[in-house]
């Protein structure tokens, strides 16, 4: 079997992914050149930065760091404003590729301005960011379950466009079952599971300093060190969400075995960041070949023979 015989096409809400990777909202994704970089790559879809309703020039500089195993950083949402992102869509559509459009408002009003902007555009799906960890002032909507629940309520009844939301991670039982009761209140089509884990510090004891300028030195922690913490939110939701809510899979994915390891866990697809930003877009040429490859070494021909089928011991 060659390897473009290996299916791992995928489908979130409906929307055709022509492969099981996609960008993460992130890094590489702010202007209309790298979402035209992005149109032109083998990620299965373009997904916008997250936007505002006013362009952000985000949080003081050095904001980002390259680690061993991954990056830790605190952008601060820097972004172009969503009037930009509404106007780029009709070009970015001339791609033939499914435009993802990640809104990340500063308050609940904020969000419904912004997503009832984009249910009257040509975007195919909206994710609306409950996570952003990175905005001093301004904390994740994922981890307060009220304002969750209010939020959800006000920004699902704008129109029948796909609406998904990312999310935290979340560490305890309790929280999992919580949010997953809240999300099965409303027509939530996809969740993206994980953001970076919000507030970490990384030091340097040579220079016995911090290595990022806001926010005291704490970021979002980002890269390999996130990967078994994302695999156990993509899990854990898989077995509590019903499965008209679709997943994607985002932490850690450097290889074709990360992905993998999220369509083991009931990923739909997965979404990469911190190696998109080191690698640049021919990463995701190389994760396809990976992907496939491993599928092929295994004797499957489709991502669905193995989506959500982990064993446990
Ligand atoms: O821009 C950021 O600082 C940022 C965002 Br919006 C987010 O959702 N997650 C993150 O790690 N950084």
């Amino acid at each position: 079997m060659t390897l473009q015989q290996i299916n791992t096409s995928s489908t979130i809400a409906e929307v055709n992914l022509s492969n099981y990777i996609i960008n993460a909202s992130g890094p590489r994704c702010t202007t209309e050149d790298e979402l035209i970089n992005l149109a032109q790559s083998d990620s299965a879809a373009i997904m916008t930065k997250s936007c505002t309703l006013l362009p952000r020039s985000g949080n003081p500089e050095p904001r980002y760091q390259t680690l061993e195993h991954g990056s830790v950083q605190s952008m601060g949402l820097p972004n172009l404003g969503y009037q930009a992102y509404l106007d780029m869509l009709p070009r970015l559509k001339q791609y033939n590729k499914p435009v993802i459009v990640s809104i990340s408002g500063l308050s609940i009003s904020d969000n419904v301005e912004m997503v009832s902007k984009f249910q009257q555009s040509e975007a195919d799906l909206l994710e609306v960011n409950f996570s952003c960890p990175n905005v001093p002032g301004k904390p994740q909507l994922g981890y307060d379950f009220e304002q969750t629940e209010k939020a959800l309520a006000a920004i699902t009844k704008l129109g029948d466009k796909p609406l998904g939301i990312k999310l935290p991670a979340y560490f305890d039982m309790n929280h999992f079952e919580t949010v997953a009761n809240i999300l099965k209140k409303f027509p939530i089509k996809f969740i993206s599971s994980i953001n970076s884990i919000g507030n970490t510090l990384v030091i340097d004891a040579d220079t016995e300093s911090t290595i990022i300028k806001p926010n005291s030195g704490l970021g979002g922690l980002c890269g390999s060190y996130i990967k078994p913490i994302g695999l156990a939110n993509v899990r854990t939701f898989r077995s509590l969400l019903p499965k008209e809510i679709c997943i994607f899979g985002v932490g850690g994915v450097y290889t074709g075995i990360d992905a993998f390891e999220y369509l083991l866990a009931g990923a739909d697809a997965v979404q990469v960041a911190t190696c998109y930003q080191e690698q640049g877009s021919e990463c995701f040429t190389r994760l396809n070949n990976e992907l496939s490859t491993i599928l092929a070494s295994k004797g499957y021909k489709d991502i669905n023979e193995v989506k959500g089928k982990l064993q446990t011991i």
